[in-house]
């Protein structure tokens, strides 16, 4: 009994560890094989003693009988001994199977478990990352949308500035047909700045005398004047940048005029000539005629967009030069057009200066160089040149305009002498713009401003010069021949503000 119990505390207390317990089990089998065999045999003799008291051959008999069954029963018992060993083993190994199937079974539910965890992270994961790329794709919709708004707005601006300019175009156009019998001088056709200054005064005008009331006579006018404000610099401002000087430029202008004058009080007068000084400073420095060179013929590139007056201005400054005794040819580089070359040649004529035309469409490069040629041989002081402003295409004017310059180049490597940006101050604010392209594309040495006559956007120039410095050689005040002036800021800047001196 012993060895049952031994067997089956090992059992329990090493089931974890089925080796061990199994050597100890079959080490310990053995010694009790041993014992229970000898217990067995050791009973059976005690039977066959009893049974010999009888007779001797009954008694040998029996006492074979008894030893024969003491052997049965011995071998009866070691087969109970080894199938209970046997069972027991198989207990064992039943056992620790089902604690090796628990424990894997335990392995699976946390591999299991593990796996739905990752896989409801990855989930997570994938939720998080389509709900940010939804996030972007919504920011992107509503940025091309912020976009699209702008864009239309900025067309809406565009077409209404388009507008506004054909407009004034055509009202310049009215008022140069109005003065074409007896032109005004550019300084009346300006908007005159700080109009409404007299409305708020801090002096009261004297009111007419009863006699005079009676007689209907108007007392003397008083001079009315205002302290220089924050409001009022703000008005200041706002005038000027309705006369398309800009933000920047009409900031910089009132700043300067307020400096050192705050709170004092001004007239009409004096605050015009004080703004007309201010931006007569700024024009100074690029108030300079177009520079005339010893070499010769010396070349003069004349670009800008359709329509600023380029050919217009050739015809002009053709027409000076030659009245100043200088010898002059014409290119009419601009061989898109047919009509082009036809208005250029009305102006050479005018002018009394040869064109040199070629077949509409043919290349404006070859054209220059053999107008350079030409003016080479007639030994000419300048060679003007017109060209095309085609600026829908930017690209092919851009190449245009380098083909033209890289032939003339094989004839002087200095050339062109000038290139002379032409700009219609009726496009206003624009204008600072195509300064900008044209930079881009040539080399752009001056202005001309032309259309001065009849537009309030003269302010524009202020704003050109304060931006880019460039110089401004001329500006067109008409149509006819000896409508372009010599640029002079005093008179530019008296003109703008409708200062009399
Ligand atoms: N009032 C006024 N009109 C001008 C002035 N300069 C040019 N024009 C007019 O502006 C229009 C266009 O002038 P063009 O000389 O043909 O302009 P363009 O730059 O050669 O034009 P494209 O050859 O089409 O590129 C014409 O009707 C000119 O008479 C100016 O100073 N004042
Ligand atoms: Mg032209």
């Amino acid at each position: 009994m012993a060895f049952f119990k031994k067997l089956k505390d090992r059992l329990f207390k090493s089931s974890s560890k089925i080796d061990e317990g199994l050597e100890a089990i079959v080490g310990e089998g053995d010694e009790a094989e041993v014992s229970a065999v000898g217990e067995t045999v050791q009973d059976a003799p005690a039977q066959a003693v009893e049974t010999a008291v009888a007779s001797p051959d009954d008694a040998a008999k029996a006492e074979k009988a008894a030893l024969r069954e003491a052997e049965k029963v011995a071998a009866e018992r070691k087969a109970q001994i080894e199938a209970h060993a046997q069972a027991a083993q198989l207990a064992r190994a039943a056992e620790a199977r089902a604690i090796q199937q628990a424990a894997d079974e335990a392995a699976r539910q946390a591999a299991e478990a593990a796996a739905l965890e990752a896989d409801a992270e990855r989930r997570a994961e994938e939720e998080r990352l389509l709900e940010e790329a939804r996030k972007a794709e919504d920011a992107r919709a509503k940025e091309a949308a912020r976009h699209a708004a702008q864009e239309r707005q900025a067309e809406e601006e565009r077409l209404a500035a388009e507008q506004a300019r054909r407009d004034a175009a055509r009202k310049a156009a009215q008022d140069a047909e109005e003065r074409a019998a007896a032109p005004e001088p550019l300084r009346a056709t300006m908007t005159p700045v700080a109009p409404d200054l007299m409305e708020d005064t801090s002096s009261s005008t004297a009111k007419p005398g009863l006699l005079g009331r009676l007689m209907g006579r108007a007392a003397p006018q008083a001079v009315r004047r205002r302290a220089l404000d924050d409001e009022m610099l703000e008005q200041l401002e706002e005038l000027l940048i309705t006369a398309d000087m800009g933000v920047d430029t009409a900031l910089r202008v009132t700043a300067n005029m307020a400096e050192g004058r705050f709170g004092k009080k001004l007239s009409v007068a004096e605050i015009k000539q004080l703004m007309a000084d201010e931006i007569a400073r700024i024009m100074e420095p690029v108030a300079r005629p177009l520079p005339l060179y010893p070499k010769t013929p010396q070349v003069v590139l004349v670009v800008g967009v359709n329509g600023s007056g380029k050919t217009t201005t050739i015809g002009k400054l053709a027409s000076q030069f030659r009245a100043a005794g200088k010898k002059v040819v014409i290119a009419a580089g601009d061989t898109f057009r047919a009509a082009a070359v036809e208005q250029l040649q009305v102006w050479g004529e005018r002018a009394g200066v040869p064109v040199l035309t070629a077949a509409q469409g043919s290349d404006p490069a070859s054209l220059a160089f053999d107008a350079m040629t030409q003016a080479q041989a007639d030994g000419a002081d300048l060679l003007l040149i017109d060209t095309a402003g085609r600026l829908q295409n930017r690209g092919d004017l851009m190449e245009e305009l380098a083909k033209i310059v890289r032939v003339i180049r094989k004839k002087d490597a200095e050339a062109p002498h000038n290139t002379l940006l032409v700009l219609d101050a009726t496009t206003g604010q624009n204008a600072l713009n195509q300064v900008k392209v044209f930079q881009e594309i040539s080399d752009v040495s001056g202005l001309v401003m032309t259309k001065l006559d009849g537009t309030a956007k003269g302010g524009v120039l202020v704003a050109l010069a304060d931006k880019f410095g460039l110089p401004i050689h001329a500006i067109g005040v008409g149509e006819q021949i000896d409508d372009l002036q010599p640029f002079d800021p005093q008179e530019f800047a008296d003109a703008l503000v409708g200062y009399e001196r």
